[in-house]
């Protein structure tokens, strides 16, 4: 039986565990990433392992997410991220230079090879024929480490494309599109291969914005081929010698195939507040528009904004409308201003950000009160911009712009042809803002930098009262929210846990403080979203031994684990204070333990399936305590 692309990356990096969907495998992991919201953590606890350096083939540290400097601490966390980068051996790349994962794609993702990636978005490297993954900081400490990356081996699927997008239709309507047929739970557990003849159309940015929202979906991760699409991109990037062609075996077995004629798709619109809320740009066309935000990790390549400038070009932005604009990386802007378009972005009314996540985590730009904002990002959650009340909608950057001439929302394929600039033949290369490790530097930690709380090991019997209940769908946006405001506490937990769940229950943090040790109670899909394992670190220090919820997102439930914080399933009835008794965790092999329900009078199974190794860590009270534990025998 032939092979997946993903299953011919996964056996060439296998270093434990059976190729089963479902059973644990342990990768050799290739590159890493780390941004700065989430790198300040990994690489306390990359220190924590006293590894002499970094281990991997390459280890990128990008400043990308906390680049608004109000007061000391995110400028000392940028301060603290470069001087560990230049002791143990990683490349650093400084604020301004751009997004991590859109640097990542031009200067250093690689067919074949495997990533991870402090971020949820890692996936992004899938455009490339990369098997790229999101996780949790201390996941990306071990891998710089020299440890294996351990996931479930996943289901493969596959998405056939065909045809070829209408005018003014983009690669994100495409995204859109998969989310309409799958919801941001479809993906879970799976591998997304995109194939068949339409990808030829595609060029590798355009894939990207595909891999990257293929993380709203749930999925593992999601990948494209390495074909003469990759390899004209790579030369592009001056770096054709990193090309090697990558396919799926043609007699490869997929666990689901869908088949999407891409002449077909129509501009779509993801309405609040959830990335698969999608419907027609055209039946909500006409709504008056407040806000349009250009870029992110989803939409922020050359291709994407010379089609922007080309639909601004000789017009202005309509009055009651503000436009950002902020290109992916520096190399974006350095070839925007060279071939005139930025000025048709300018003269048009637009406001230039830096290059840099900014309003994607409420970094800035937060809309008015109530206000509609348009934005070409990869998530809507709720409070995510920063403004409560805000109505996020998520679109193509076709539909951005046009839709900030016209002061309402508005179907791009009104426009017509719209005739960009054309790509260079080649990008010019300048690496400068990438700065090479010494081996040289003191570690320099700023006063904000406080220590990373450490789990407990596991009771046999743990009593604890329920802290929180919450329904389906809660994202790690509502565990401990992001934006200007909490994100420079992300080295200093004791802090940052005074806003956990602060956008569902503002009681949460002092109520679970007071309890000592408490349960959190969750639906479906429980910590979808983003990779922050601050949603699992800041409920440990809160006292949080369990979350039982009808099911858990990948990331976060590896989070969890992690931190030594049980995640459990079920199927019965647990309110908000109920006091708990759970027993049977020194047997977690058996797949199920006993919850009594104190308060309620009842008992009932609760469905564990850990495999060894996270019974071990849960068992030692999280990853930390485990590699300790490992590293004294
Ligand atoms: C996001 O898009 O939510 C983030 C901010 O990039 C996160 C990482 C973080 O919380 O720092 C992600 O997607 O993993
Ligand atoms: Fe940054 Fe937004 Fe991408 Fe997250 S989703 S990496 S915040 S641009």
């Amino acid at each position: 039986m032939g092979l997946t692309l993903a299953q011919k990356i996964i056996k060439s990096h296998l270093v434990s565990g059976e190729m089963t969907a479902g059973s644990e495998i342990g990768l050799s992991i290739d590159q890493t990433l780390t941004q700065d919201a989430t790198g300040t953590m990994a690489y306390l606890e990359f220190e924590a392992m006293g590894v002499e350096r970094v281990k991997t083939e390459l280890s990128v540290a990008y400043i990308d997410h906390n680049t608004l400097q109000c007061g000391f601490e995110n400028a000392d966390d940028h301060r603290y991220i470069q001087s560990v980068a230049d002791r143990y051996g990683l490349r650093f790349s400084r604020a301004g230079n751009g997004i991590c994962h859109q640097v990542h794609l031009e200067r250093f993702g690689k067919p074949g090879k495997t990533l991870i990636g402090s971020d949820s978005h890692t996936p992004t490297g899938g455009g490339l024929g990369m098997l790229a993954f999101g996780a949790g900081g201390l996941d990306v400490a071990v891998a710089m480490g020299g440890g294996a990356y351990c996931i479930t081996m996943p289901k493969m699927y596959k998405v056939n494309l065909s045809g070829r997008l209408g005018e003014n239709v983009s690669a994100k309507d495409v995204s859109l599109e998969i989310l309409r047929i799958l919801s941001v739970k479809g993906g879970v557990g799976a591998v997304i291969e995109w194939g068949g003849d339409g990808i030829k159309t595609l060029s590798v940015p355009e894939r990207a914005t595909i891999t990257n929202m293929g993380t709203e979906l749930g999925a593992t991760t999601s990948i494209f081929p390495s074909d003469e699409i990759t390899r004209g991109f790579l030369k592009m990037q001056g770096r054709e010698d990193d090309f090697v062609p990558l396919e799926s075996d043609a007699d490869a077995v997929y666990d689901r195939i869908i088949n999407i004629d891409l002449s077909k798709i129509t501009p779509l619109i993801a309405c609040p507040h959830s990335p698969d809320n999608v419907t027609e740009v055209a039946s909500v066309s006409g709504t008056p528009v407040e806000q349009v935000c250009i870029g992110s990790c989803t939409n922020s390549s050359l291709a994407d904004l010379l089609k922007v400038a080309a639909i601004l070009k000789g017009k202005k932005i309509s009055p009651s409308v503000s436009l950002s604009v902020s290109a992916g990386s520096k190399q974006v802007l350095a070839e925007l201003s060279r071939c005139g378009a930025l000025n048709d972005i300018l003269q048009s009314g637009a406001r230039l950000l830096e290059c840099a996540c900014g309003p994607c985590i409420g970094m800035g730009f937060s809309p008015p009160s109530g206000g509609v904002s348009l934005r070409t990002f990869n998530r809507n959650f709720y409070g995510r911009s920063g403004t409560a009340d805000a109505q996020v909608y998520l679109v193509s950057p076709e539909t951005a712009a046009a839709s900030a001439v016209a002061g309402c929302i508005c179907d791009p394929r009104a426009l017509g042809a719209v005739k960009p600039m054309p790509l260079p033949e080649a990008f010019s290369i300048d690496d400068s803002a990438i700065i090479m490790p010494t081996g040289k530097s003191q570690i320099l930690r700023g006063p904000n930098v406080k220590p990373v709380p450490s789990g407990k090991p596991l009771p046999d019997v743990l009593c604890a009262t329920v802290a929180l209940k919450v329904g389906d769908n809660i994202t790690t946006d509502h565990i401990m929210p992001a934006g200007a405001k909490i994100l420079p506490y992300r080295s200093n937990i004791p802090y940052l846990s005074k806003f956990c769940f602060s956008a569902v229950d503002e009681g949460f943090a002092e109520r679970a403080k007071t309890l000592g040790s408490s349960v959190i109670v969750g639906g479906i899909n429980y910590g979808q979203g983003s990779s922050r394992e601050h949603a699992a670190l800041v409920p440990l220090y809160l006292g949080v031994r369990a979350v039982i919820a009808k099911s858990f997102a990948r990331i976060h439930a590896a989070n969890l684990i992690n931190a030594g914080i049980l995640p459990l399933t079920f199927d019965g009835e647990i309110s908000q204070s109920d006091e708990l008794e759970i027993r049977g965790l020194h047997a977690l092999n058996s797949g199920e333990v006993t919850l009594i329900n104190k308060t309620a009078g009842t008992s009932f199974a609760v469905k564990c399936s850990f495999t060894e190794r996270q019974q071990s860590i849960l068992a030692a009270g999280g990853l930390l305590n485990y590699t300790r534990q490992l590293c004294k025998k």
